[in-house]
């Protein structure tokens, strides 16, 4: 199914949406100290496509949740994401030069403040996830539920965990199964995350929850063998960096495992099952069902 023009605009919409509330929920770039505040900006407001605070929002809204009371979940999981991206880049991990076609953060900002830029995104993303529970409307034990959710996907089990087995992955023939734990915990654990606390906020039903969280597996390994593609197959210019760079990394992908072929068949099985698990919702859910062919669409 081909991603229609009026689903893109609403895409963007969200995406614009996210940033007015981004903005808000941070010091401003000019707060004391500059420097720190200049480079969060600079972090956040890289031209990121927003997937994971539009994920926490589809869900609510598909649970029937007041979508403007997950901002705060949504944005802090950006933060995180953001945070993820700036230590990758860093010389002792990925050491890259440019991310979504800017100088990397490390690069304008030293490698000192860089990694300060991370930790203090990480920090305040659950500053502003704490701030949820004053939230009239909104339970404490739920919004507990949605901290903790978020901490374990992002820590050590989760997207750390991932991290750590890539590294260590580099260079070495590893199988499918390592693979997809690898991605599983570096990017699958934050979109789940991300599916399941926009839910629990509302106190999803379980039947819904499981069905959210079969979604966003789904949903995250489609997304990351379409990003192992792109690095084979995408447009330097829209993806903002150079293609190759897993390879030039060492780094096992699906393509390299299956070949190019395999991989695309395997991103589109993921799509389907992702947009067959959103069976128990009506159209209170199309946001996520077109989100996820888009995934398989995207150039960047
Ligand atoms: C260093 C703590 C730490 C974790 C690193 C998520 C991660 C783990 C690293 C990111 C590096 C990377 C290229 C991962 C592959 C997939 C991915 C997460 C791509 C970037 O996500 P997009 O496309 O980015 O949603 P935008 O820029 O649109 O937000």
């Amino acid at each position: 199914m081909a991603v229609c023009g009026d689903f893109v605009r609403q895409l963007q919409e969200r995406q614009a949406y996210i940033d007015r509330h981004l903005v808000r929920f941070m010091p401003p770039a000019g707060s004391y100290p500059p420097v720190i505040h200049q480079a969060m900006h600079y972090a956040v407001f890289n031209g990121g496509k927003r997937l994971r605070p539009t994920l926490v929002l589809e869900a609510a809204r598909a649970v029937g949740g007041e979508v403007e009371k997950a901002l705060p979940t949504a944005c802090a999981i950006e933060m995180i994401h953001c945070y993820s991206l700036v230590h990758d880049d860093l010389p002792a991990m990925d050491d890259d030069d440019l991310r979504r076609g800017k100088p990397t953060c490390h690069k304008v900002f030293g490698e000192a403040n860089a990694i300060l830029t991370g930790d203090a995104l990480l920090t305040l993303a659950f500053e502003v996830l704490a701030g949820s529970a004053s939230i009239p409307g909104l339970e404490p034990v739920q919004v507990m539920k949605v901290i903790h959710e978020v901490a374990v996907a992002a820590g050590s089990q989760g997207m750390i965990g991932g991290q750590v087995l890539d590294l260590e992955a580099e260079g070495a023939e590893i199988s499918l199964e390592l693979l997809k734990d690898i991605h599983s915990r570096k990017t699958g654990a934050l979109f789940r995350a991300c599916l399941r606390s926009g839910s629990m906020l509302f106190g999803v039903e379980d039947e819904r929850l499981k069905a959210l969280t079969r979604y966003a597996e789904s949903f995250g390994l489609g997304f990351q063998v379409t990003d192992d593609i792109l690095d084979v197959e995408g447009d330097e210019q829209v993806i903002g960096k150079p293609v190759g760079s897993d390879r030039k990394n060492e780094k096992a992908t699906y393509p390299y495992l299956l070949g190019l072929d395999e991989a695309r068949r395997v991103a589109r099985t993921c799509i389907q099952e992702a947009v067959e698990s959103l069976a128990p919702f009506g159209p209170e859910a199309d946001f996520l069902r077109n989100l996820a062919h888009y995934v398989l669409e995207r150039q960047s």
